[in-house]
């Protein structure tokens, strides 16, 4: 991706897709929620992709006792990448923790817009390489004028496949209506010794991108942090 300056360290680093967005050819409501600045022009949108990423977090010195490895890796990574890249420009990091809470960078929208995500059944983004097992780390704003990435050309795996494992594999039925009944999920993750706790049998069972799937102790990081989130969305439900 020739518009992204020092790609070679992001991909190296473990935040290997960059895309560049003009904010002006953004959607008002993908917009909305930034409360842009007249000065800026842009939005780099940093992700990871297959496993490289988790690797480096774990070499990380004392990564065990970080809060939030992931995000601190990242978010670092970033402004590293922006010091020796971008030493000029005006940045304004607005994902992880960038924005008032109960707003949300749409950033499976913005996966959308560069091509990189097509929705599941299980509501998580798929590409024909790395199946699910990508995420976006970091969202940046900047007054820059680098090239806009142009979007990514790719099929949508599950347009092709027609036995749709995911589905079937889930064991809440969750997926029976092709769409994910958060609810139903939700139920499910939360019952004692359920085998959604830490895992989604339906992210796993699909045929796309198995190379690049994430190794146990990533997916039940991942797992955790969502878990502890619909713990404390019950909590709130029942107060
Ligand atoms: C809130 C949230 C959740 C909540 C959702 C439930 C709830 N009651 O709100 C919980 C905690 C359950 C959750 C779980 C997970 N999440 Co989540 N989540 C988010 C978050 C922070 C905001 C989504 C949101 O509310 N947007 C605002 C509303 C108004 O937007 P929306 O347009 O209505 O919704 C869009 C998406 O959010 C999506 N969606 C709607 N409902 C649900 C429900 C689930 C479970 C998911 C994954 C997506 C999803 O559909 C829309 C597509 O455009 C996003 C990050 C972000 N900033 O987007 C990550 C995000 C969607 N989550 C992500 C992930 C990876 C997960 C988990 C797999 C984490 C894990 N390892 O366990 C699990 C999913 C597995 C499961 N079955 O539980 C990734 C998806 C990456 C991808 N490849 O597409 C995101 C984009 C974060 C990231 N940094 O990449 N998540
Ligand atoms: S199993 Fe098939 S339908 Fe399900 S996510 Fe994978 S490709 Fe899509
Ligand atoms: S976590 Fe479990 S209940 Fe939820 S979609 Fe995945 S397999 Fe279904």
């Amino acid at each position: 991706m020739a518009s992204v300056p020092m790609q070679q360290y992001l991909d190296d680093a473990g935040l290997n897709r960059q895309h560049v967005f003009a904010l002006e050819q953004l959607p008002a409501e993908v917009r909305a929620p930034l409360e842009l600045q007249p000065h800026e022009r842009q939005l780099i949108l940093l992700a990871h992709a297959g496993r490289r990423l988790w690797q480096r977090v774990q070499a990380q010195p004392g990564a065990e006792a970080i809060a939030h490895p992931i995000d601190t890796y990242s978010v670092d990574a970033a402004r590293r990448w922006l010091a020796q890249a971008l030493p000029r420009a005006r940045c304004r990091i607005v994902y992880p923790n960038g924005l008032p809470a109960g707003r949300h960078v749409a950033l499976q929208r913005l996966g959308g817009l560069a091509g990189w995500h097509h929705a599941t059944p299980f509501m998580l983004g798929i590409d024909a390489h790395y199946g699910s097992w990508f995420a976006y780390r970091v969202a940046i704003i900047t007054d820059t004028a680098l090239p806009p990435t142009p979007p990514r050309q790719g099929s949508h795996p599950c347009l092709g496949c027609s036995a749709k494992p995911c589905i079937s594999s889930c064991p809440s039925q969750a997926l029976a209506s092709g769409t994910l009944d958060a609810m139903s999920c939700q139920r499910h993750r939360l019952q004692p010794d359920s085998v959604c706790a830490l895992d989604c049998p339906a992210r796993t069972a699909c045929p796309v991108g198995t190379g690049h799937r994430y190794d146990s102790s990533q997916i039940r990081h991942g797992a955790r942090a969502s878990l502890a989130a619909l713990q404390r969305l019950a909590a709130e439900r029942e107060a």
